[in-house]
């Protein structure tokens, strides 16, 4: 037994004062509260993650975000830091061109799966490969989300997408590419991780990772780069509330979570 005393609300009368605001858990970095982003979607937790992260290592001023395109794109319209769009899959090549002209700031990337892994694969693995000090962020949620829920090359077998509603298949749709797996085989990637943001404790570790992440850039080590495995309700065709558990069943199984390199 607990000592606290329980406070009971009175509820024979209207509140004398407002109620907790979601407003008031709003990171800093993010101008309005407000998303558009679906209930139960991963996204706003890993963009959270990383902002806070940005403020919490006193990187505000000197961060540049390049964004590609896909459903986490809505927040480079209220975000408190510098913000480009790049094409599908350039954010990596655009992010080089801002840090090698500007090295003294801090430039990360922001991209989906089908953005990164489908649409310009070979921007971020060169990028990799050259050691770029740049840190790219991958949303991994196995699907091309914002244009309706499509697979794509990281949809793990038998997941449900939109052109695979029995799960994919691989004599039809070929095999996942693991992109953290192939990034930390590359010299010239520093730091490698993978996390996932379906469970309170997921997300204080993926914390972790971007903060290293961020840290190894900081150091001029070179590259750094963390998948987050994030849920997609919509996308999977799946009620909201299974989709954390179907992230560890499907995704989390497949494209392993943890640190794949570190250069400590
Ligand atoms: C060259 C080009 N092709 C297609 C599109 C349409 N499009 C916009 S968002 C998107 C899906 C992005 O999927 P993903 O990168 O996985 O991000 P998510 O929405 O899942 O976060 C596509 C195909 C586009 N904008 N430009
Ligand atoms: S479609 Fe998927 S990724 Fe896009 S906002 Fe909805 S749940 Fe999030
Ligand atoms: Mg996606």
């Amino acid at each position: 037994m607990t000592d606290v005393p329980v406070r009971f609300l009175p509820t024979d009368r209207p509140p004398t004062e407002p109620s907790r605001l979601v407003d008031d858990f709003t990171p800093d970095l993010i101008d309005v509260g407000a998303h558009h982003l679906c209930p139960g979607c991963g996204e706003p937790i890993a963009m959270r993650s990383i902002v806070e992260a940005v403020a919490e290592a006193g990187l505000v001023q000197q961060t540049v975000g390049v964004f590609g395109i896909g459903c986490y794109t809505a927040f480079s319209n209220n975000l408190d830091v510098e913000v480009l769009q790049a094409l599908h899959g350039r954010a990596p090549s655009l992010a080089t061109g801002v840090k090698r002209a500007k090295p003294e700031t801090i430039v990360l990337t922001v991209q989906g799966d089908g953005d990164m892994v489908n649409e310009g694969l070979q921007e971020v693995l060169h990028t990799a490969a050259r050691g770029e000090s740049v840190t790219c962020f991958l949303l991994n949620n196995g699907v091309f989300g914002e244009t309706g829920g499509h697979i794509t090359a990281t949809t793990v077998l038998g997941q449900r997408t939109k052109n695979t509603l029995e799960g994919r298949d691989p004599h039809r749709d070929g095999y996942p590419i693991l992109i953290s797996n192939l990034l930390a085989q590359l010299e010239g990637a520093a730091y490698v991780a993978r996390g996932a943001v379906n469970t309170a404790g997921n997300v204080a570790r993926t914390k972790r990772m971007i903060h290293r992440a961020l840290e190894t850039q900081v150091a001029g080590r070179g590259f750094s780069f963390v998948e987050i495995l994030t849920m997609c309700p919509t996308g999977w065709f799946i009620e909201t509330q299974e989709a954390p558990d179907y992230l560890d069943d499907h995704l989390a199984a497949v494209h392993v979570g943890g640190v794949l390199k570190d250069w400590a």
